[in-house]
């Protein structure tokens, strides 16, 4: 199977005639090939979107809400299409594609739809004169997403991007292609207008750099990683782009002795491991207060030992497959790296499994303890099942073994005195914290990081200033 580019309505092959295969990492099967986009591509693909915002901008908001409730419609149809191929995609457990990332990428569309419809033009009235804010489309975008939850990441920007007016260019990760795709069919079947949407299969260096740099190109919203975010913003700089950056993190779980214990080690458990760990939310550190660290500990063991690893296809799956070998070598040097900083592996490692599966990325739930809060381990981003324990005594002593991580971008406190837990959070160097849950979303609310987390927040109305310009009308009064 040959994917290809979507654009000005039209599926189409690149014209570089170069390919990546994409595998299943749980097989280790080719899925597909995937297209490698060159300049010509990306051009035709940005003409495109430049074609169709004259009109497209003029819509109504809630003409374009019409559009992405139709989006959001189609979606739910192909529902079970989405979850089978984003747990083949990404090697994710049927039930997370299921919960997760199908269920996100339609809301997302319907959440924007019903936000849009209700905007309002901001009025400041001054004793002589009346202010009226316009909220009007930045022009075209690059949408460039990565391979931990696919779709659900592109809707969360394709839904603001053009329900704000914008028209747009898609660039998903060269990983996980297949639900990228999937949307341009929903798109296409609906008769959304030609070149609202187009998408540009490829990698990084040689599509998405393309996109970003091109001056044609008026707003980049970009997640993945630091490294990358870092590149991205380099070369956006130069035409002042308008960036938002969700990137990286290494966030963390406290726990407190007060807790409720069996709800905690639910919730630090799925904290750390959902997605295979490779969600930028994570609880890779666990902070435990040293009067229940071993009780605590034990517990967490059996609770991950406990977990199904395997076939994601299978409904009792909780555990599925890393997303390629080069990422799985990736948590292979980090689980060696903590042994070599000085801390032991309580539990994780190669499991075994059915033959079909002898060639997929598999690495069992790791549990470190005994690291130093100043080792690698503890301070880089790892994005897969380890992670790491640390006992703490004071508050103090917590804060700053929290915030000792370049990154910043979300955590979550367990306690019973949801006091402590809401002044403990004001003192966290991050964009998020939740208290007694995890990964509990209100789509209104901002969503990013800070330091090495991103530059930004995207969700609800942040979503809506970052995809459109704020315009000031100033009338004076009779
Ligand atoms: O991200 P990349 P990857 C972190 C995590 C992971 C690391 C790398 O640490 O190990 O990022 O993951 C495109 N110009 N997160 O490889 O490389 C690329 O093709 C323009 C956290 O997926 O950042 C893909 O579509 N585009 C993150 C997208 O950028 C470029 C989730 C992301 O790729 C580019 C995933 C360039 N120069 C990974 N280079 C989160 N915050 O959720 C690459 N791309």
């Amino acid at each position: 199977m040959q994917l290809m580019n979507y654009i000005n309505g039209n599926f189409c092959p690149q014209t570089s005639g170069k390919w990546i295969t994409n595998l299943n990492p749980a097989t280790g099967e080719e899925i597909c090939k995937v297209p490698i986009s060159n300049s010509k591509d990306v051009k035709e693909a940005i003409n495109s979107a430049k074609n169709a915002y004259p009109n497209w901008s003029k819509y109504t908001p809630h003409e374009r809400a019409i559009w992405l409730d139709k989006i959001a419609d189609k979606l739910e149809e192909m529902f079970e299409e989405i979850a089978q191929l984003e747990s083949m995609d990404t090697g994710k457990p049927i039930s997370l594609s299921r919960n997760v990332d199908a269920n996100r990428s339609v809301a997302n569309f319907r959440f924007f739809s019903e936000l849009i419809r209700g905007m309002e033009i901001e009025e400041f009235e001054m004793k002589d004169a009346t202010n009226y804010v316009i909220q009007k489309p930045n022009g075209i975008g690059a949408l460039i997403t990565p391979w931990n939850l696919p779709l659900y990441l592109l809707s969360w920007k394709v839904a603001p991007a053009i329900g704000m007016g914008n028209t747009v260019v898609c660039k998903p990760s060269e990983l996980t292609p297949m639900t990228a795709d999937l949307l341009m069919r929903a798109v296409d079947e609906i008769g959304l207008p030609a070149g609202v949407i187009n998408l540009v299969h490829g990698n990084g260096i040689e599509t998405g750099s393309l996109l970003v740099e091109d001056s044609d190109i008026d707003f980049v919203s970009f997640t993945g990683g630091t490294v990358t975010g870092s590149k991205v913003a380099s070369s956006a700089a130069s035409t002042f782009k308008k960036l938002s950056l969700e990137l990286g993190g290494k966030n963390s779980s406290i726990v407190f002795a007060d807790c409720d214990f069996e709800k905690t080690i639910a919730g630090v458990v799925r904290s750390g491991f959902l997605n295979q760990g490779q969600i930028c939310l994570c609880g890779s550190r666990i902070f435990i207060e040293e009067e229940i660290y071993e009780d605590f500990k034990n517990r967490l063991i059996n609770a991950v030992e406990e977990m199904k690893i395997g076939d994601p296809l299978d409904e009792e799956t909780d555990l599925g497959a890393l997303i390629s070998k080069e990422h799985l070598s990736k948590i292979e040097y980090y689980a060696n790296l903590a042994i070599e900083e000085g801390g032991t592996l309580l539990t994780g490692g190669v499991p075994c499994l059915p033959k079909a599966f002898e060639n997929g990325n598999w690495m069992a739930p790791i549990i470190v303890e005994g690291l130093s809060p100043e080792s690698r381990c503890s301070k880089e981003e790892i994005f897969g099942p380890m992670v790491t324990l640390h006992i703490f005594k004071e508050e103090s002593e917590l804060i700053k073994m929290v915030n000792n991580t370049r990154y910043g971008l979300a955590g979550s406190i367990w306690t019973k005195d949801l006091d402590k837990g809401r002044r403990l959070s004001e003192s966290i160097e991050t964009g998020m914290i939740w208290i007694n849950t995890w990964l509990h979303r209100d789509l209104r609310v901002p969503f990013g990081g800070v330091k090495d987390s991103g530059v930004g927040r995207e969700g609800g109305k942040w979503s809506l200033g970052f995809f459109s310009e704020a315009m000031n009308v100033c009338v004076k009064h009779e």
